[in-house]
């Protein structure tokens, strides 16, 4: 039996043991090359867990999976409506560097999830643009609600494009740590920060796909989009980069 510190083929596995690429259905996007083998955690004698493949272990080609958009396109949902009534794990916050409610859809979180969130954000001391802090939910049904500070755009000369694509890897880089299942994104910066919203949605997508390719632990991204044009536009360059039928 050999001893992994996580499951080497799939890059993670959910902690209750079960590998979510085992299903065929729900096959996330592998990072390595070659074959994958699903393995499971168990106790050996010593009382320690150690890991061993799964049996009736399917072994899939990894490059499957790669072209897969199919599969790739059930992990990602786009939904006009409103971030604060999502019953998912995390949402994320549209904040200001002070962390303080403030318009748009940070406000509205504040609001929702009552002053415990205030309270909490006020012993955080800020946010650096680009990065990302995490609170409870408090009063809303989200768990988590991560805030990030996204950038204002200026004409985009200033490297927006970039602060903008960090910020949506700062908020995944507390999906593993806080064993976040589903996460729903506003569309960052594109109120009154005033970032064009094909551009906003085109970092958005390619991120999560980016996110999603090296990271099984997550099941599920939503962009819930308060605005009919936010949804038409998120929706539609999903389709350009992510098309179903590829
Ligand atoms: N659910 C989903 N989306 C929403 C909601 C909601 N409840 N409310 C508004 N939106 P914005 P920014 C949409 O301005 O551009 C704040 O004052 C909104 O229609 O909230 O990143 C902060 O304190 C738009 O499409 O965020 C910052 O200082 C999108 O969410 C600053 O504004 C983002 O709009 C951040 O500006």
């Amino acid at each position: 039996m050999i001893e992994y510190k996580g499951c080497q083929y799939c890059v993670h596995f959910r902690p209750d043991g079960t590998c979510p690429a085992f299903d065929p259905d729900t096959i996330p996007l592998p990072i390595v090359s070659g074959q994958i083998k699903h393995i499971k955690p168990v106790s050996n004698q010593e009382n320690t867990i150690v890991y061993e493949p799964v049996k009736k272990s399917i072994i899939y080609r990894v490059d499957t999976y790669r072209t897969n958009n199919k599969l790739m396109r059930r992990r990602i949902e786009i939904i006009q409506g409103d971030i604060k009534q999502q019953n998912v794990d995390a949402i994320v916050n549209a904040a200001n560097e002070a962390l303080i409610a403030g318009g748009g859809v940070s406000g509205s979180i504040h609001n929702a999830a009552g002053l415990g969130l205030e309270e909490e954000c006020l012993k955080l001391g800020g946010c650096q643009e680009e990065k990302a802090k995490i609170t409870k939910g408090y009063n809303l049904p989200a768990k988590w609600v991560i805030h990030t500070v996204s950038p204002v755009w200026e004409g985009g000369n200033y490297g927006e494009h970039k602060i903008l694509a960090q910020c949506y890897r700062s908020c995944f880089a507390f999906v593993e740590p806080y064993k976040i299942n589903t996460i729903a994104f506003p569309s960052i910066s594109t109120g009154a920060y005033d970032f064009p919203i094909e551009i906003a949605a085109k970092i958005a997508i390619r991120e999560t796909r980016l996110f999603l390719e090296q990271n099984t632990f997550i099941d599920k991204v939503f962009f819930i989009c308060f605005e009919k044009d936010v949804y038409e536009c998120y929706t539609l360059t999903l389709e350009k980069i992510i098309p179903e039928d590829f």
